[in-house]
């Protein structure tokens, strides 16, 4: 089923736009800074994506995130923790694992995400059976890209929440493209028809305004909660940016019309000056937190709450 939306005139809430342009800020930011030479490792930015965590986040709240190699923003989305990330990228003092995760390995309270593709959907049919067993009423929610419907894991994970009526939720950000691949080429027939062969209810989402997408995204999230039915959610949306730093393998004709859909480019249009504000003070405020961040020191090894082991370097 799709749910095809157009654009409610209702502006969205200030804290919502707020966490959308943290997250633009931040992502843009780290280019910036891979760029300038600043940071190690890699990165995956949502450039684009920003709205599918925001506009899930209220109807999640309680639940347990499964993120993936492009998870800044689902974090983001729910602690709110610009400061923290960006230590644990940085490896400085203050990051959310100590600095020995980066910026595809995270974890904290209800919140796990792994570089790995198709890694995190086993884990949440685990999580979200303990759910059901203890009756906590939680649900486990792994947000994966389309591309990694290519992992035989997320159909032995599907088969199992489907078979065991396991409240997992499934969240696909089909940004048709999987790094430089795009998804036409790679996959037959569809993720909808996919989530039917085992009988697991599926929703697309065509549209980015949060206020639609949580009324459309709200029943799907209930009877994943109440009734034990896993389901599918699955948003048609865009990767703006590379694939990780430098790496656009497309030309600029087939990406600039991506920008011309933008939520951004929208919500300017939308809301006007009170937007320019908006962006102009949180841009400023990301900036500021980039610098506070840059002048601390290392980060100290700080096992979260003594469960996990300090890293052992061998040589050889
Ligand atoms: C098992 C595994 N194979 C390959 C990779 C390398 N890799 C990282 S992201 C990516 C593409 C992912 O595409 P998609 O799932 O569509 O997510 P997107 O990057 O578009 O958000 C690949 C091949 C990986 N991380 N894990």
């Amino acid at each position: 089923m799709t749910a095809v939306q157009g654009d409610t005139n209702a502006p969205p809430e200030t804290s919502d736009v707020e966490v959308l342009l943290t997250i633009r800020h931040f992502e843009t930011l780290l280019l910036r800074m891979f760029g300038e030479g600043r940071l190690n490792g890699t990165t995956h930015t949502c450039l684009g994506q920003e709205y599918v965590p925001v506009a899930l986040e209220p109807l999640i709240a309680d639940d347990f995130v499964l993120s993936n190699h492009r998870g800044h923003g689902h974090y983001l989305a729910r602690f709110r923790d610009p400061a923290g990330l960006l230590a644990e990228i940085m490896g400085r003092a203050g990051a959310v694992c100590s600095g020995v995760g980066g910026s595809q390995h995270l974890h904290r309270d209800g919140f796990l995400s792994t570089g790995v593709q198709g890694q995190s959907l086993p884990v949440a049919v685990g999580i979200g059976l303990h759910h059901k067993r203890t009756g906590s009423g939680r649900i486990a929610v792994a947000y994966v890209g389309d591309g990694t419907w290519g992992e035989g894991a997320v159909y032995e994970a599907l088969n199992m929440a489907a078979l065991w009526r396991v409240p997992v939720l499934v969240v696909v950000e089909h940004n048709g493209i999987a790094q430089s691949t795009p998804t036409r080429l790679q996959m037959a027939g569809s993720i909808a028809d996919r989530a039917a062969a085992f009988g697991v209810d599926f929703l697309e989402i065509t549209g980015h305004d949060l206020t639609e997408i949580r009324e459309l995204a709200a029943p799907v999230v209930r009877r994943v909660r109440e009734e034990h039915r896993p389901a599918v959610l699955q948003f048609t949306t865009r990767r703006l940016g590379p694939h990780s730093k430098g790496d656009d393998t497309r030309t600029a004709e087939e990406v600039e019309p991506l920008w011309a859909l933008d939520w951004h480019a929208e919500l300017s249009a939308r809301m006007g000056e009170e937007f320019s504000r908006l962006d102009e003070r949180v841009r400023a405020e990301v900036q500021r937190v980039a610098e506070e961040v840059d002048a601390r020191p290392p980060a100290e090894w700080e096992p979260a709450g003594g469960r996990l082991p300090r890293p052992v370097v061998s040589g050889g």
